[in-house]
């Protein structure tokens, strides 16, 4: 799963990528051409650690999410000459999209418009997005078009008005992802792997002084607060830069000085798996305790092949308790005892949390 960076010129996509991923990367776009930079981020989780801490396993492996930072979002780029190809081609590869938009302010680095106004950015860059996937709708309904005429293909015609649909919507800059579809629409349109379908995330990126006000902050996206498969977040990318440079020892007084309860990067990691539809289930052991990722609604067989293909072809049952009747109880041997390791079959839907143990047969 691949979370795509991307925001305009100076809006602090790469101090985020940098605090994220512990990566340096260095995507000014005065670089003069499309960069990528990737990294794999750990996603916290409480409640692994306790597994941790109660199993004492030799190793904890946290579930992980790809973030990917593309340079070279040209400010004229974001004005209807439309984005970079390659640019583009990195952005349609990604599962959802972050846009990192300015609301600090630092005369070292001028804002490309001129101001501080966070709810114009992300309409500038929706507005990209809605020419992008709009001009994709229409080469395919010319095709189409000509296609079904002589055809008369029924499922030509289906896809036709499908993407007629999708043409009436993106005119009236409606971003698809408000739209609802059959899962047969869905698989349709996937391969086109449009913009405004992706699940999106907008970090408001306050300044160190901000931090104090940042509901105050948020409020100026309000537009977009209710808006479906949309997650709006807040940070201050300098500042979580720099918690994440110190030794853990000093940061709680680092937090303490600036009024801080705890750094908002982790928050924004886990919403970034919720926006994914993402959800963990453990494994537990002296080996190691683990977090693996599922999409929502995945069965338990499926879930066995996620931990291994063997597992999931000799599938038998699976042994299952919930995190939080475990944690209550504090042993799997007491929870057997009580009733609260279930036996499931292969259909049982996976639930978040779940502390899972595989029987099959190879
Ligand atoms: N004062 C202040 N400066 C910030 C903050 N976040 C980022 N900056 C600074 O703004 C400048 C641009 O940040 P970058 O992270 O390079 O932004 P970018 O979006 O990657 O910029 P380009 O790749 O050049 O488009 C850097 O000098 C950052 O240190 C912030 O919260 N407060
Ligand atoms: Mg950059």
């Amino acid at each position: 799963m691949e979370i795509g960076i991307i925001g305009l010129p100076y809006s602090g996509k790469t101090t985020l990528f940098s605090t994220l991923t512990g990566l340096e990367s260095d995507t000014s776009h005065f670089a003069g051409k499309i960069e990528v930079h990737r990294g794999v981020v750990k996603v916290p989780d409480e409640r692994l650690d306790q597994l941790t801490a109660i199993f004492k396993p030799k190793k904890q492996v946290n579930a992980t999410i790809q973030y990917v930072e593309v340079g070279g979002l040209e400010k004229e780029a974001a004005h209807g000459k439309g984005f970079d190809p390659q640019f583009l081609a990195v952005l349609k590869n990604s599962d959802a999209l972050c846009l990192v938009v300015r609301a600090f302010e630092n005369d070292l680095y001028p804002h490309p418009e001129g101001s501080i106004d966070p709810l114009r950015d992300v309409r500038i860059v929706e507005a990209e997005f809605l020419l992008s996937d709009l001009s994709i709708v229409e080469n395919r309904i010319k095709r189409l078009e000509k296609q079904a005429k002589s055809t008369k293909n029924e499922e030509d015609l289906r896809e036709l008005e499908l993407l007629q649909r999708c043409q009436k919507a993106l005119e009236e800059e409606t971003p698809l992802r408000e739209l609802t579809f059959t899962p047969e629409e869905e698989l349709k349109l996937r391969g086109f792997q449009f913009l405004t379908a992706k699940p999106l995330l907008i970090v408001m990126n306050y300044g160190e002084n901000d931090i104090q006000r940042e509901e105050e902050i948020l409020r100026s996206l309000a537009p977009y607060q209710h808006n479906p498969r949309v997650t709006i977040t807040g940070l201050c990318a300098k500042v979580e830069y720099e918690i994440s440079q110190l030794e853990p020892e000093d940061r709680e007084l680092f937090l303490s000085d600036l009024g801080i309860q705890e750094p908002a990067l982790p928050k924004l990691i886990r919403k970034s798996y919720e926006l994914l539809g993402l959800i963990s289930f453990f494994t537990v052991g002296e080996d190691e305790c683990r977090a693996w990722t599922i999409k929502e609604g995945t069965t338990a067989q499926k879930a066995a092949g996620v931990i291994h293909s063997d597992l999931e072809k000799g599938f038998i049952r699976a042994e299952v308790v919930s995190f939080d009747d475990f944690i209550t109880v504090g042993n799997l041997a007491k929870c057997r005892e009580k009733g609260l390791l279930r036996l499931e079959g292969k259909e049982y839907v996976v639930r978040d949390g779940d502390i899972i143990t595989v029987r099959f047969n190879v």
